[in-house]
């Protein structure tokens, strides 16, 4: 919330469902009243969509704190960096006139995403894909291999990118690992070695003024009266642990990750907003109760993607779509602690003449009110609806509650009882001016 932090307090923002909940715009908005934004997980599997005064930005590492001149952003150890990508994500910022090297800090702990990773990801879904398992989805940019390899105690990190001779080292033993398995059972080409360490060495020289100790710099702003603000990727349903596993991330996306992945003590966790889309999407595979058919014109679950432009900001796949699962959100609500929620994207609803709420389920003949934690109970699951009427009026840009139809209020108050949380602003369009604050 904008009024919590300028009331000093630190705020984690995270995702309750599949991702994509429309965090970086809030992220962007509250950087008003911020000196300092962190990411604490994932990497450039995130897709953060900015629209300022009608133009587009789409972040993937860097925090979206980075549109707000003199803003400081920190990458936390908690998140896997893909140097190559980093690199050109700043430059593309720099083109378009944004200062970054000035104010991004890159923790000397995150491990390293490199071309094996990439590969080996690739490789993975290809395998399961053809072996029958079916594929998680993934969005091939190595995630998973590379927190693999942190798991394992065997992960270059960045700060390695300083010792030329170290990094030789890890790297042949890495890469020699990572080839057995490229040219082995996955089919795949091994990689050289020469071209990755002349790569990242040429890189290392780029980023070495941005290596910091994050979680040290963050205490010391925090001590100073910074108001830092803790920006989540991906969401709460995708978590590794919480998630519907395997169909999962590989990092903790959930709130108690902020300060384990960005390096500081839980007493630096204020309020927990939690950011909800007025109904769910969901890209890559696995179960989903609450699922539409999206693909065929005309149908609701159509509208939803189509209005909402559900596309992949980094893949550019199409998410599935279906209702909101306020028994879902309750899972989520619990784990992150949320504070207060943040609904986006009321405006895709506006012209539906009925809205549909999943508040439990059906499963093996019992109700439930909660998500299951097993991954093919949630696929057994079968939605236990509430129906609302739609509205005719348009909500998009609203800015006071006051001016939203009456049945939209409805629908807005029903999620609040359902899940016990409060909802504290509604985001009615891309723009920061796109925004009902409520406390
Ligand atoms: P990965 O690549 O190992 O993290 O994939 C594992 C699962 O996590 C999902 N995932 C995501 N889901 C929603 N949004 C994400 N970011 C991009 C976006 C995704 C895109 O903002 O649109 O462009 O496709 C994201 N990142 C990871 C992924 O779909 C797998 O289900
Ligand atoms: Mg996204």
């Amino acid at each position: 919330m904008q009024s919590e932090i300028a009331r000093g307090r630190n705020v984690v923002v995270v995702g309750t469902q599949w991702g994509d909940e429309g965090k970086g715009k809030v992220v962007d908005w509250m950087t008003d009243h911020a000196e300092a934004v962190v990411r604490f997980q994932g990497g450039h599997n995130a897709g953060h969509t900015l629209v300022i005064k009608g133009v587009k930005t789409a972040l993937q590492l860097i925090p979206s704190g980075v549109m707000r001149e003199g803003v400081a952003c920190y990458v936390g150890n908690g998140v896997v960096v893909d140097p190559t990508h980093l690199l050109s994500e700043i430059e593309r910022l720099e083109k378009a006139g944004v200062d970054v090297r000035s104010r991004l800090f890159i923790s000397e702990n995150c491990p390293l995403i490199l071309p094996f990773h990439v590969a080996v990801d690739k490789a993975r879904e290809a395998l399961r894909e053809s072996g029958g398992s079916g594929k998680i989805g993934t969005t091939g940019k190595g995630i998973g291999p590379a927190y693999e390899d942190k798991v394992a105690r065997r992960a270059l990190r960045v700060q390695d990118l300083k010792h030329p001779e170290r990094f030789a080292t890890k790297l042949k033993e890495l890469l020699d690992l990572h080839n057995t398995a490229l040219a082995g059972y996955l089919n795949s080409e091994a990689l050289e070695f020469q071209p990755i360490y002349d790569q990242a060495m040429k890189m290392a020289e780029v980023l070495k003024p941005m290596m910091a100790d994050v979680g040290y710099l963050l205490h010391k702003a925090h001590k100073a009266g910074a108001n830092i603000l803790f920006e989540g990727a991906q969401g709460t349903l995708l978590d590794i642990d919480h998630g519907t596993y395997p169909y999962v991330t590989s990092s903790n996306c959930v709130a108690g990750n902020a300060a384990a992945g960005a390096g500081v003590g839980p007493q630096m966790l204020h309020y927990m907003l939690g950011i909800t889309k007025a109904y769910t999407t969901r890209v890559g595979s696995g179960p989903f109760p609450t699922e539409l058919e999206w693909e065929k014109e005309g149908t609701v679950g159509w509208h939803l993607s189509t209005v909402g432009q559900e596309k992949g900001t980094v893949t550019g796949r199409a998410r599935r779509c279906g209702w909101m699962d306020a028994a879902a959100l309750k899972r989520s609500m619990i784990i992150n602690g949320i504070t207060g929620l943040c609904i986006t994207k009321l405006d895709v609803l506006d012209g539906l003449p009925e809205i549909k709420m999943c508040v439990g389920y059906k499963l093996n003949g019992q109700t439930i009110d909660i998500l299951p934690l097993d991954g093919d109970e949630i696929a057994a699951c079968e939605p236990i609806y509430e129906t609302f009427a739609g509205w005719t009026e348009t909500t998009f840009g609203a800015t006071s509650m006051e001016s939203l139809p009456a049945n939209a209020r409805a629908y807005l108050k029903r999620i609040e009882a359902v899940i016990g949380v409060p909802i504290d602003m509604v985001s009615t369009g891309p723009d920061r001016e796109h925004t009902i604050v409520l406390r």
